[in-house]
């Protein structure tokens, strides 16, 4: 049987590539338990400084895999909010919380709980075709896997609502243009710049990285003056590193900084 997940590991980085394209890469319990340990494997690695997430075939993530709980097979309706606390949410936490940048490449459409999974990375490159669909209203779901937050946050409610309770498709270009992702690319450049974007990572402050994702994910739900202590310990933590040392002498020798080297 295919590996349902696919493990590049590259210097400096890993490549995740979402492996069920017959399914458009939809989530099972056995892809579920592959990513987490893969992320897993990355925070525990400290070759490995950065992660793309993409997928298989022409879909990126088609969200749940509708087939692998069908209630009109048991009979019964699933306990759908124990999938989110068994899966999902765990799932949307280890990505946010990676103490590392995780870029997701997202190669064609993401749908229901896929599109709010790449929706999770900290940067977020789509290929032109793609398209990410809430697609949960066309089963009477809500969106899920961070998928309310993310979209009001991003957008607000208005485009909020209006994607969750149409269920239709948003072009990757549009959501590059409403700020719901970093940007869109050519199909045949999303890789190279994906790759591109996790050497720079790989070769720059890791724990810098980790210390702003964790400024910017606090940010959300602080005043001014409770954020500005928050830039203040995080500052002071970073401040103290020998990458913060490395940055400075490299700038004032006028040459790169080595931050491989700690
Ligand atoms: C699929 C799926 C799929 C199985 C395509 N499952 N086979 C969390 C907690 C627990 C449970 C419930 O859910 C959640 C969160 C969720 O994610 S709920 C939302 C689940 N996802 C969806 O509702 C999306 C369903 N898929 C679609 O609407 C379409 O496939 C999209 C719009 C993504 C793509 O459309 P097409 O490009 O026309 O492709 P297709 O529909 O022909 O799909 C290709 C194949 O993949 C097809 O199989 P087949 O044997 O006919 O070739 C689909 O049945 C299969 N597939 N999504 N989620």
């Amino acid at each position: 049987m295919a590996e349902v997940l696919l493990i590049d590991r590259r210097d400096g980085y890993h490549v995740l590539t979402l492996n069920r394209p017959e399914r458009l890469n939809a989530f099972t319990e056995g892809l579920h338990l592959a990513l987490r340990e893969a992320l897993d494997e990355c925070g525990r690695d400290d070759n490995c400084r950065a992660i793309v997430i993409t997928g298989a075939g022409r879909g990126f993530c088609a969200g749940q895999d509708l087939a692998d709980r069908d209630p009109t097979i048991t009979g019964e309706n699933p306990d759908l909010g124990r999938t989110l606390e068994t899966f999902y949410n765990p799932l949307i936490l280890r990505l946010r919380g990676l103490p590392k940048p995780v870029i997701v490449a997202v190669n064609g459409v993401a749908a229901g709980a896929g599109a709010n999974i790449a929706l999770a990375g900290d940067i977020v490159i789509a290929a032109k075709s793609a398209s990410f669909i809430q697609a949960f209203a066309k089963i009477a779901l809500i969106p899920d896997a961070g998928g309310t937050w993310w979209l009001t946050r991003h957008l607000g409610e208005a485009r909020a609502k209006a994607l969750a309770m149409t269920a239709e498709p948003l072009s990757a270009e549009k959501a590059a243009e409403w700020g719901l992702i970093w940007k869109a690319v050519d199909d045949d450049r999303l890789m190279a710049e994906a790759t591109k974007l996790a050497e720079h990572f790989a070769n720059g402050p890791t724990n810098a990285y980790a210390l702003t994702k964790k400024a910017i994910h606090a940010a959300s739900a602080n005043a001014l003056e409770a954020q500005l202590n928050v830039e203040r310990e995080l500052q002071r933590e970073a401040g103290l590193s020998g990458d913060y040392k490395e940055g400075v002498a490299a700038f004032l020798q006028k040459r790169p900084a080595n931050f491989r080297k700690r």
